[in-house]
């Protein structure tokens, strides 16, 4: 009789980490590479001891829908797990982790990527290459904003706020304005010479660039909506690699419109992968395809870190991740 915890993996994962999980556990995994239905899920949820899921698994009301679980351990791939309906977990006494740490770095950098792409207008300046529309140098040609010694507000202080306060602040010599829940003490600020402003509505006017890198879910659905857009100064950018939701899509459409503020730079979506046609729409919005972690030490060190709590868990202690 095999003992070992039978644990579903629902979309392809790097190869070695693959290979650990299928050696160490009853693994099964989803070779389909399609998100599971709600009822594939409910399925899952009756036969597994654990499951692997990631930002693409809704895991709301309906596919927690079910009676007496099998499943003890939702082991999320990512950090973020506002996907995961956590009022029906805690019904179901159902443990979940995440994998923080190990992604902040390569988060950080898609947001300076896209901090820099938008600021510099390069998706444009690419998008008009390839479409053979370039017609040579000159001095007013694609213009765009300088970065360096400018001001960026973080709204989220965690730890992809802090990596990306440690590049803007020591690379770019950029001056730190932090929002934050919850107080931060002042060592840590002073690690990038950055300043918390009491309230959001105090900080959006005085930046140049605002970064997102707050939880998603409901708490912060549509945190920056039209009333706060017109907050920000006329040419300061927006950037957001936490989740789609913290942004209400089409009141930033408007304000790219009508030039309420002067870019922004997405690599979530509310309801991804599809995006709103409205967006498609504003030239002055880069945007990459949820971009974050996907680098290959990036997803294999989120891998490990899964396999990690799946060790914890199933050795009988609390996942060293654990969030619900
Ligand atoms: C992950 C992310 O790639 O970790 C997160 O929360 O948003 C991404 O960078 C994704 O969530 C994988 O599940």
């Amino acid at each position: 009789m095999n003992s070992k915890p039978k644990v579903l993996v629902t979309r392809r994962w790097p190869a070695a980490v693959e290979a650990q999980l299928a050696e160490r556990f009853d693994t099964e995994f989803n070779r389909t590479d399609t998100p599971l239905t709600s009822a594939e899920f409910r399925s899952a949820l009756a036969r597994f001891d654990a499951i692997l899921p990631t930002v693409t698994d809704k895991l709301g009301a309906e596919a927690l829908d079910v009676s007496a679980p099998q499943t003890r351990l939702l082991a999320n791939y990512g950090v973020g797990y506002s996907h995961i309906d956590a009022d029906a977990v805690r019904t179901h006494g159902i443990t979940v982790s995440n994998t923080p740490d190990v992604l902040s770095e390569c988060t950080a950098d898609i947001a300076m990527t896209l901090m820099l792409m938008v600021a510099r207008r390069a998706g444009e300046g690419e998008r008009e290459l390839r479409a053979g529309e370039w017609t040579g140098w000159r001095p007013t040609h694609l213009v765009g904003a300088k970065v360096s010694g400018k001001v960026l507000g973080i709204v989220g202080f965690g730890r992809i706020g802090q990596a990306m306060a440690q590049r803007a602040h020591h690379g770019f010599g950029m001056k730190i304005l932090v929002q934050n829940r919850s107080a931060v003490p002042q060592d840590v600020l002073d690690r990038y010479g950055a300043t918390q402003v009491e309230t959001l509505d105090a900080m959006l006017p005085q930046c140049d660039f605002v970064s997102l890198h707050c939880p998603g879910g409901a708490a912060n659905r549509h945190l920056i909506n039209s009333r706060r857009l017109d907050l920000m100064k006329p040419d300061a950018f927006l950037i957001n690699t936490a989740r789609g939701e913290v942004v209400d899509e089409h009141a930033l459409a408007q304000a790219l419109m009508f030039d309420c503020i002067g870019g922004a730079a997405l690599d979530v979506f509310d309801g991804e992968p599809r995006i709103a046609p409205v967006l498609l729409d504003c030239d002055n919005l880069v945007m990459l395809p949820h971009l974050g972690s996907a680098t290959r030490e990036t997803r294999e060190a989120m891998g490990m870190r899964v396999l990690d709590n799946l060790v914890d868990y199933f050795e009988g202690r609390d996942p060293r991740d654990k969030v619900l």
